[in-house]
């Protein structure tokens, strides 16, 4: 039957915390065999193994932050997601976070700091960070504004706060409107999904400085349109292997090299494919082909998590894989409380 809002929202939460969960094993391999996938995912149907097993990382740790600020400033305040930011990272340093933005996430700790957005700025010689660290975590920025200009304004700034080259930006902005187009049943139409999204994005990459960093960057001209012309052609292809989407549309920690991958992989899974298994559903398959592409895997899983769990709602996720993730049951609390937020507005 039709998915309701409020499963949607569970869903694009808790699946985020799936994909980085699941992916954590895999994150920074280059050669992932779709098998071991295979393996590690039906290991967690063994009930044996105890609940929260599978750790969550830095994505999720950020995603939660986001989530909280928002509800409790009830809107986007940046000091407030800030100072959350830097709080998660004192309490918990060790969740794997980017070898870069535990500058900023130290500096914005200290009390003294008056521009929050400072620091960010400091990043790599002062271009800022193209990481994917701000798309990671965009997801709850989709479910807590009403129309798709606020999620692109607030996803921005929001990721601003530890990545402030636009392409580390652009790729938070490009990721929260995919959660929010997803969250509208968009995806029933899937071309029309990635054409919203190409029209979106080439608003967003005519800004100046989106075109002087791509020159600078030596990249296309509009780069995240580029790559989803890239998403678009590979969904016209009747046969499309692992190493041609690497290739295409990268696995890496760049923003640019994860998310257009991420919105392929829930793109490709719409229908079954050939290596998955028959009796899984659209958000399984999201989940294994997201981990089967190797390279920055948790990220990637969960950014495509997002997306796919917006769609399919949280009822298509596995009980035994949702409770072998720690941080799901808080997961859905939150987006419970960002569904009360939305439709309140
Ligand atoms: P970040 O801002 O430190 O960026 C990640 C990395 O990208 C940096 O450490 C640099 O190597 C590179 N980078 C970014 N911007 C530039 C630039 N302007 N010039 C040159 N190099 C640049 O951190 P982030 O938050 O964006 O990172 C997110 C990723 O880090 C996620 O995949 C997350 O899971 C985590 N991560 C963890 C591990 C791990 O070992 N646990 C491995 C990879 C990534
Ligand atoms: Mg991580
Ligand atoms: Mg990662």
């Amino acid at each position: 039957g039709p998915v309701s809002l409020l499963s949607r929202f569970h869903g694009a939460l808790v699946a985020a915390v799936l994909g980085d969960c699941v992916g954590g094993e895999f994150e920074g391999a280059q050669d992932v065999p779709l098998e071991r996938v295979l393996q590690h995912l039906s290991g967690l149907e063994d009930d044996t193994r105890g609940d929260g097993i599978l750790q969550y990382s830095d994505d999720t740790a950020m995603m939660r932050c986001v989530a909280q600020s928002l509800l409790t400033r009830m809107g986007f305040d940046e000091q407030d997601m800030a100072r959350s930011f830097a709080k998660e990272y004192s309490l918990a340093p060790g969740r794997g976070y980017g070898a870069g933005v535990i500058q900023v996430l130290r500096k914005l700790a200290s009390p003294q700091l008056s521009d929050v957005f400072q620091p960010a700025r400091a990043q790599f010689g002062g271009r800022g960070s193209f990481g994917n660290g701000g798309a990671m975590r965009a997801a709850p920025f989709a479910l807590a504004f009403r129309n798709a200009a606020d999620v692109k304004k607030y996803a921005r700034f929001g990721a601003m706060l530890t990545h402030s080259c636009s392409l580390g930006y652009n790729g938070a902005v490009l990721q929260a409107l995919a959660v929010y187009l997803s969250l509208q049943g968009e995806l029933s139409l899937p071309q029309k999904f990635i054409n919203r999204l190409i029209c979106e994005m080439e608003e967003v990459e005519k800004d100046e400085t989106a075109r002087s960093d791509a020159k600078v960057l030596n990249l296309d001209e509009f780069p995240f349109c580029a790559r989803l012309h890239r998403v678009k052609e590979l969904m016209e292809q009747n046969s499309v292997s692992i190493e041609e989407v690497i290739s295409e549309l990268g696995n890496g920690i760049a923003a640019l090299e994860s998310v257009p991958t991420a919105i392929f992989c829930v793109l490709h899974c719409l229908e079954p494919r050939e290596g998955l298994p028959e009796h899984y559903g659209g958000l399984e398959r999201t989940i294994a082909y997201s981990l089967a592409l190797g390279g920055d895997t948790d990220t990637i899983a969960c950014m495509a998590g997002a997306i796919a769990g917006a769609h399919y709602g949280i009822s298509a996720i596995p009980q035994s894989w949702l409770i072998s993730c720690e941080g799901a049951e808080e997961a859905k609390h939150l987006a419970e409380r960002l569904y009360k937020l939305h439709i309140m507005q």
